[in-house]
């Protein structure tokens, strides 16, 4: 099952959350820094030892305070107009999420609006692509749910509004 959630994801009850993560793993703003302040300081201890990840990828630690058992950290193409491969990378941390939780048995994931903050990924572009790519494989990777957190109501009706077409 593929749902939208409005919130925080910090908050949300699931076996792996992702993070919006920059390719340093140590913590940034929105989202990123959410999970990192929900999550305490172990968090950084976990992230520093896997001296980073590179755009596209993902890579997966223990959640430590969070309600989650796990946090994906995947890091986010930087919006440069669209010529600089941000579509394809995009679609990787969706891929590479995934393949994580096949390979780890995880059934139940939460993912954010990956780039579509501070990276600045057009919002509906992103949706299309974070649809498509989850509808593809979800299934195949053992998933039985898929959830989008949104942070605001306006990002939410964009995901209903692509996985009702
Ligand atoms: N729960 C759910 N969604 C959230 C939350 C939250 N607590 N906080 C923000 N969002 P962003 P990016 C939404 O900027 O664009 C960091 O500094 C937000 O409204 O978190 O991939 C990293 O370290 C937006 O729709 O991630 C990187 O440097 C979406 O999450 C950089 O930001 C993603 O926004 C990554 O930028």
């Amino acid at each position: 099952m593929i749902r939208v959630e409005v919130g925080d994801i910090t908050m949300l009850r699931s076996e792996a959350i992702v993070n919006a993560a920059n390719s340093t793993l140590l913590g940034g703003g929105g989202v990123d820094g959410a999970i990192h302040r929900a999550a305490g300081p172990q968090l950084l201890a976990e992230c520093k030892s896997i001296k980073g990840c590179p755009t596209g990828q993902a890579c997966m630690t223990l959640a430590y305070d969070l309600p989650a058992q796990y946090v994906i950290h995947t890091v986010g193409p930087i919006w440069h107009g669209g010529g600089r491969n941000e579509a394809r990378l995009l679609a990787s941390c969706y891929e590479a999420s995934l393949k994580l939780c096949l390979d780890n048995g995880i059934q139940r994931v939460v993912f954010p609006a990956i780039s579509c903050g501070i990276y600045g990924y057009p919002r509906e572009q992103a949706v299309d692509i974070a649809v498509c790519t989850v509808l593809d494989l979800y299934q195949r990777c053992g998933l039985v749910e898929v959830v989008f957190c949104c942070f605001d109501e306006s990002m939410a009706s964009l995901y209903r509004q692509r996985l009702s077409r």
